[in-house]
């Protein structure tokens, strides 16, 4: 920790680290830090979080940092998790923080086992739709049609499912944020650091040269990607209690317009990712009606 660290909430993380300007990754940490607090140890692979984060002893975060390979985050805090409570320090929160890459794709395999084994640690995903740190090539969590620099025509499958992906290992709390609504993230975190087991947390980082955004657009983004439904933000406890959090408000073509990935859409592209949006929202909405029919019925038969 740097020496003239504020005593206050923001202490968790000082200024002066190699965010871009207008990052909503660093944005995002900071309240994911205030919010769990000093008796924290975080976990960061590679990734942009990890040069957030810097090196010891110039960190910018004020908790223990350990920096595992890209792919064994998870088992890097299952390990932790596991000494901490030999140590007694079971109120300890272990957390990780990792980007899509490191999450949807090359640590996949470390987290799903950490999930089936119900480990009891926080996992939240700093999902900005590409491997970013390294020049922004696509990750499987990069949105249908999104260009980037190994996708310079415009990414040809869609976006991987991972909340769906982790609801399904049954764990007690899978769900989704943005710092643009920013009292909906901070419950959340609250929410997840109550409870035991492995909770999963994704939240939307637009990317201000990765998506070709102004510098002062990434709440922006992450406004409309929420509200156009393209980022839904809905949480699953248990792997099957379903509650959306902000309804669908506004049309995709106003989310993709901010952003260069998406420059020259022709509109069947635009009506494709409409219609795919619409699909998907009317299955979390089925969702939703069919686990509050479940609880119900639950009620009447106790
Ligand atoms: C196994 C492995 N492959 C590739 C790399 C190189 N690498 C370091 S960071 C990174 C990008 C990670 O992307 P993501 O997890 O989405 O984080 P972001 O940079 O977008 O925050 C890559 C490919 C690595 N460290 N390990
Ligand atoms: S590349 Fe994107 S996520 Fe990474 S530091 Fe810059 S703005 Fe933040
Ligand atoms: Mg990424």
């Amino acid at each position: 920790m740097l020496p003239n660290h504020p005593a206050a909430e923001n202490a968790m993380m000082c200024s002066g680290h190699a965010a871009c300007p207008g990052c909503v990754d660093a944005l995002s940490a900071r309240h994911v830090l205030a919010a769990l607090g000093p008796n924290t140890v975080a976990v960061i692979p590679p990734s942009c979080m990890a040069i957030i984060a810097g090196p010891q002893p110039y960190s910018s975060m004020s908790i223990p940092v350990y920096q595992p390979t890209l792919e064994s985050s998870a088992a890097a805090a299952s390990g932790i998790r596991r000494a901490l409570d030999a140590q007694g320090r079971r109120d300890t929160q272990v957390v990780v923080l990792a980007g899509d890459g490191g999450t949807y794709d090359i640590g996949f395999q470390c987290l799903s086992s950490a999930a089936e084994r119900n480990e009891n640690i926080l996992y939240i995903c700093f999902d900005n739709e590409g491997y970013m740190n390294t020049g922004a090539q696509k990750s499987s969590s990069t949105p249908l049609y999104a260009r980037t620099a190994s996708t310079p025509a415009g990414k040809t499958t869609r976006k991987k499912d991972l909340t769906g992906i982790m609801a399904a290992h049954g764990v007690p709390y899978a769900a989704t944020a943005s710092a643009a609504h920013m009292n909906d993230m901070r419950r959340k975190i609250d929410k997840a650091k109550s409870m035991h087991g492995l909770r999963m947390l994704t939240l939307l980082i637009p990317c201000i040269p990765g998506w070709g955004l102004a510098d002062d657009a990434g709440l922006v983004a992450a406004r409309l990607a929420v509200e156009s439904g393209a980022f839904p933000v809905y949480e699953i406890e248990d792997g099957e209690r379903y509650t959306i959090n902000v309804p669908k408000t506004r049309p995709v073509a106003e989310y993709l317009k901010i952003q260069r990935r998406y420059r020259s859409l022709d509109a069947d592209e635009i009506e494709a990712l409409q219609l795919e949006i619409d699909a998907g929202w009317a299955r979390l909405e089925r969702l939703e009606r069919l686990s509050r029919a479940a609880g119900t019925e639950a009620v009447a038969l106790a």
